[in-house]
């Protein structure tokens, strides 16, 4: 059974779906970035980073329980739990995971910095250029890259269409004009279409619903704020029992 330890942000929603397409048990528990919940000593175990996700198997490699941080290094070792969407032929394997790091290196934290500086920094125009230009461009990446083959690392859906679909829900945000990118179109209405995808997105809205409702009374946190980030984990650390 696994843990996912998450918020279904487009981090933890690539762990989720990949749970779904698995069949695994699996089960959520609620870690509420937005009041703080990533700083509990208990969530530190997990993710010394204080980020989600996180995953606790209860049937880890050796039979033992095992923890994880990191959403691509989560999706490679489910595939090799599960022996899915990793194919074993090395060719493909390493297109996989190409595209794989591509998501985690690239897609993520420049679609990250984009949606920041559009969404809370209203006034740096530089910022915003940067990251908005730099999306676009990854965007025609995708499509030049789906314009030669269905899935992203060639014939077969992998954990690198996984990795990517959840940070291009946001498309339309990112002022990307679906006729431009047809290629990259096509692939997401694949995307859309896939059974684990859709009991994902509703599973995702569901969740998001209830961890709102839970966090009412719950004063938020600007996860923003790198400096009073850092002094949270400072303190964390500190009144940890040794
Ligand atoms: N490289 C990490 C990124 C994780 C990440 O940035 N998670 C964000 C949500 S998507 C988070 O937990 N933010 C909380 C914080 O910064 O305090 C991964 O892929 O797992």
């Amino acid at each position: 059974m696994i843990e996912l330890h998450s918020t279904p942000t487009p981090n933890g929603q690539k762990v989720m779906i990949m749970l779904e397409e698995i069949g695994i048990e699996w089960k959520h528990i609620d870690v509420n970035i937005g009041v703080g919940e990533q700083f509990q000593p208990q969530h530190l175990k997990l993710n010394p980073n204080n980020k989600i996700p996180a995953i606790v198997d209860t049937e880890g490699p050796d039979g033992g329980l095992y923890t994880m941080m990191e959403s691509g290094a989560i999706l490679v070792y489910l595939a090799e739990k599960s022996g899915r969407f990793l194919p074993m032929d090395a060719r493909k394997r390493y297109d996989s995971l190409q595209w794989l790091f591509f998501q985690v290196a690239h897609i993520g934290p420049m679609f990250g910095q984009a949606n920041h500086f559009n969404q809370q920094v209203r006034d740096n125009q530089y910022a915003k250029d940067r990251y908005n230009n730099e999306s676009a461009r990854l965007y025609r990446v995708l499509d030049n890259r789906l314009s030669e083959c269905k899935w992203l690392a060639g014939d077969e859906y992998t954990i690198a269409d996984i990795a990517t679909y959840p940070w291009c829900k946001g498309h339309a945000d990112l002022g990307i004009e679906e006729s431009s990118f047809p290629n990259f179109m096509c692939w997401f209405e694949s995307m859309e279409a896939r059974p684990a995808v859709k009991r994902n997105n509703e599973l995702a809205a569901a969740i998001r619903a209830h961890m709102e409702k839970a966090a009412k009374d719950k004063p938020a946190i600007n996860i923003y704020d790198t400096k009073d980030n850092a002094e949270r984990l400072a303190r964390a650390k500190s009144t940890e029992p040794r």
